[in-house]
């Protein structure tokens, strides 16, 4: 490729010092930075400033299936640029804003019906929980101020996502500022009862009848909602029990209570639908997507409500704001010029329909590493799988750092938190590209002793 050297040749001069790397080991990375520097990606591969390609394993951070540097994307995000670069958020709007909120409640569940723009997951969930909250103040029902999340959840880095989230490293250092009236529903994992499943485990859709033990000491006039992710995706691809999703929902129904899936992983497309709802066959009162709605090229998120939720806000003079609430990036031409063309390609390129192809051929190849020295269980969902692996005694996560280490050498770009390995690949990955990922894996599993 043209430049190819001039590229590479700079990205291996860089100085790594005055970069702080978010969610990253920065002192170990940078003893060692170059094998995890990235110059340049084409479809479902990067190459490094080593030149070493790597298979794309997660999608990037699981947002860029439809493939790197995508043409029709590409094209889309250069002609905005110079067509309407930026438009003010408040009190203006674009044309292409308008037809892509319609165009992401045609593809989410019957029944949603306005889209409100952020730039991230995490911005996104916090709008979903400061709607919620107001909402129900808006209806006369104030005291409906607590918000309810899961166990091993990640709703992003927001006070309010880490709030409701329930991964302890997230939360602790920043103790003093979580939001009070939080309560946490338990996870749904549990080895002994669904180890190497496939699929939907069988077992924990009772677990959803926590929520009621929650309710009980509060009252269910104080719960504002509810937030789960349909799959959790980093907390290690944990698949919801069959049943246990349309029992939140209806416990929600019982008590009055929105429930809100957190859908940046699992909306377009992951689990081989539009979205998780449609997938699982819940309906939730609000969605908040992210990741995928762009390709990851330009950043973006959102939330989708139901029109009981908008409109309830639709009231007073009409001459005043409805929510004191938006981002000085909501709904950026650029980004909804990226999301109209990834939604053009989802299309065009069937990836929903691919997705759903290729989940069997995961599914199979994962499942083949049972079996294999310290794999203690293997989960998957749609085009999510997740190996977990023992720890090695007294050195938590050692082993899966060594697998991606290892997992470079092999050109496979691995991700790992904890002991936990996640795969997420491309849509435009083939059956041997999977396999091969898989089979690179049982490598990097069978070195890291
Ligand atoms: N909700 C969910 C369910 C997510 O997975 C966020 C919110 C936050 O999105 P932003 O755009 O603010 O990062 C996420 C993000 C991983 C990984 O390896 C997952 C995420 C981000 C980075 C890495 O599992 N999810």
């Amino acid at each position: 490729m043209k430049n190819e050297s001039t590229v590479l040749q700079r990205a291996s001069t860089i100085k790594t010092e005055a970069y702080w790397m978010p969610f990253t080991h920065n002192r170990y990375l940078k003893k060692n930075p170059k094998s995890r520097i990235l110059a340049r990606a084409e479809g479902a591969y990067y190459t490094t400033v080593e030149g070493r390609r790597l298979f794309d394993c997660l999608s990037g951070l699981w947002c860029c299936p439809l493939g790197h540097g995508h043409p029709k994307i590409a094209e889309a995000v250069a002609r905005q640029v110079r067509e309407l670069d930026y438009s003010p958020a408040f009190q203006m709007g674009h044309p292409k804003i308008f037809s892509l909120a319609e165009r992401i409640v045609e593809l989410a569940p019957a029944g949603m019906g306005q889209v409100f723009f952020a730039n991230s997951g995490s911005e996104a969930v916090d709008t979903a929980l400061k709607i919620a909250v107001a909402y129900h103040r808006i209806k006369g029902e104030a005291a409906r101020t607590r918000l309810i999340g899961r166990e091993r959840g990640y709703h992003g880095v927001g006070l309010g996502g880490i709030s409701v989230g329930g991964i302890a490293p997230n939360r602790k250092m920043f103790a003093p500022l979580l939001l009070q009236g939080v309560d946490h529903l338990p996870h749904t994992y549990n080895a002994a009862e669904m180890a190497f499943s496939r699929g939907q485990p069988k077992w924990g859709a009772h677990l959803a009848e926590e929520l009621e033990r929650l309710v009980a000491p509060h009252d269910a006039s104080t719960i504002a909602a509810v937030i789960v992710e349909p799959m959790q995706g980093s907390g290690g691809v944990i698949v919801p029990p069959a049943g246990y999703l349309e029992r939140l929902r209806a416990i929600c129904d019982k008590y009055g209570i929105l429930l809100i899936f957190d859908e940046v992983i699992t909306g377009f497309g992951r689990v081989g639908e539009p979205f998780g709802a449609q997938r699982f066959g819940v309906t939730p009162d609000m969605i908040a997507f992210a990741k995928i709605v762009t390709n990851g090229v330009i950043p973006m998120g959102g939330v989708i409500v139901k029109p009981a939720i908008h409109d309830a806000f639709m009231t007073g003079p009409e001459t005043s704001v409805e929510l004191f609430h938006g981002y000085t990036y909501s709904g950026h031409p650029v980004a909804a010029a990226a999301a109209h063309a990834a939604l053009d390609a989802i299309r065009e390129e069937g990836a929903f329909k691919r997705a759903r192809d290729l989940e069997p051929v995961l599914e199979q190849a994962v499942h083949s590493l049972k079996g294999e020295p310290g794999v203690s269980d293997i989960r998957n969902i749609g085009l999510a799988a997740a190996v977990e692996l023992e720890p090695i005694p007294a050195k938590p996560g050692l082993r899966a750092l060594k697998v991606f280490e290892r997992g470079l050498e092999e050109g496979m770009l691995f991700r790992f938190t904890g002991d936990t390995i996640a795969m997420a690949p491309p849509f435009i990955s083939t059956r041997a590209e999977i396999e091969t990922m898989i089979e690179k894996l049982r490598v990097a599993i069978r070195a890291a002793r």
